[in-house]
């Protein structure tokens, strides 16, 4: 029997971690092993650059427009709400969305910044009520070990002491309002046992809301 007969819905799976963590090809694996399993699987990315909004981010990513910190960190936001209901949609629908970085990305990486308006609590603000997590996978990975994986690229946030700041923020919401979401994997170890290991957490997040039959959460206020 698949999560969705058991549970009733699909499961919202989001991975998050610093840059080379290897979220991209730890979602790739996971897509790929449960649709061998015969679940119906959906992958999300954020920011999703294929959409309008996503455009204007993508420029601002790569350097090639400016924006004002307040009107990014919203197009961020609104990125995200733009996929909102079709993920619910897929949810209810029996689909399991597996989301490569999501809100808490949104929230650190504009905290990041250190505009002194924008603190954790506000950067959240425009993310409350979205689909919340089933289960936050976090990739964790030192500044060393992602050094050893090739410097970084040529992106905007793309900075060693830049990513310090982001690696302490996350810190933060992994210890604050979102701490029950979150699953620390060591990003550390080969792909394989990274895999190994994210493949236990999804089936006992998924057996524990088989038992309880709960419903999708939304994302609530801090
Ligand atoms: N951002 C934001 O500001 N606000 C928001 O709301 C959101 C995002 C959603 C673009 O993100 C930027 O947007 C990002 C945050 C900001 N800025 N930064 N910096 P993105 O998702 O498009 O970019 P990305 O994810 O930068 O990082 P990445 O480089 O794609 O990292 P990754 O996906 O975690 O890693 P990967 O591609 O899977 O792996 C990286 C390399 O490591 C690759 O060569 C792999 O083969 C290798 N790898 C992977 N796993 C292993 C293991 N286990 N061992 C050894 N080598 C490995
Ligand atoms: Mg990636």
């Amino acid at each position: 029997m698949n999560t969705a007969d058991k549970l009733g819905r699909g499961l919202l799976i989001v991975f998050e971690g610093l840059d080379r963590a290897g979220k991209s090809t730890q979602c790739a694996r996971l897509v790929n092993d449960l649709e061998k399993r015969g679940e119906k699987v959906k992958h999300v990315r954020f920011p999703d650059r294929t959409t309008p909004i996503g455009k204007m981010i993508d420029n601002y990513l790569r350097g090639e427009s400016q924006q004002e910190d307040h009107v990014i960190h919203l197009l961020f936001s609104a990125n995200r709400w733009e996929l909102a209901a079709t993920i619910k949609a897929e949810i209810a629908a029996g689909t399991t969305v597996i989301v490569d970085r999501y809100y808490y990305s949104g929230c650190v990486y504009s905290t990041a910044k250190g505009n002194p308006d924008m603190d954790l609590a506000w950067c959240r603000h425009p993310d409350e009520g979205l689909p919340r997590p089933d289960i936050c996978l976090f990739l964790d990975l030192s500044a060393a070990e992602a050094a050893k994986r090739g410097g970084w690229g040529e992106e905007r946030y793309e900075k060693k002491e830049f990513q310090d700041r982001v690696r302490k923020l996350f810190g933060t919401m992994r210890e604050s309002a979102d701490k029950d979401d979150f699953v620390v994997i060591d990003a550390g170890k080969s792909e394989e046992e990274v895999a190994d290991s994210i493949k236990s957490e999804v089936e006992k997040v998924a057996a524990s809301l088989a038992a309880s039959k709960k419903p999708l959460g939304r994302v609530q206020p801090w």
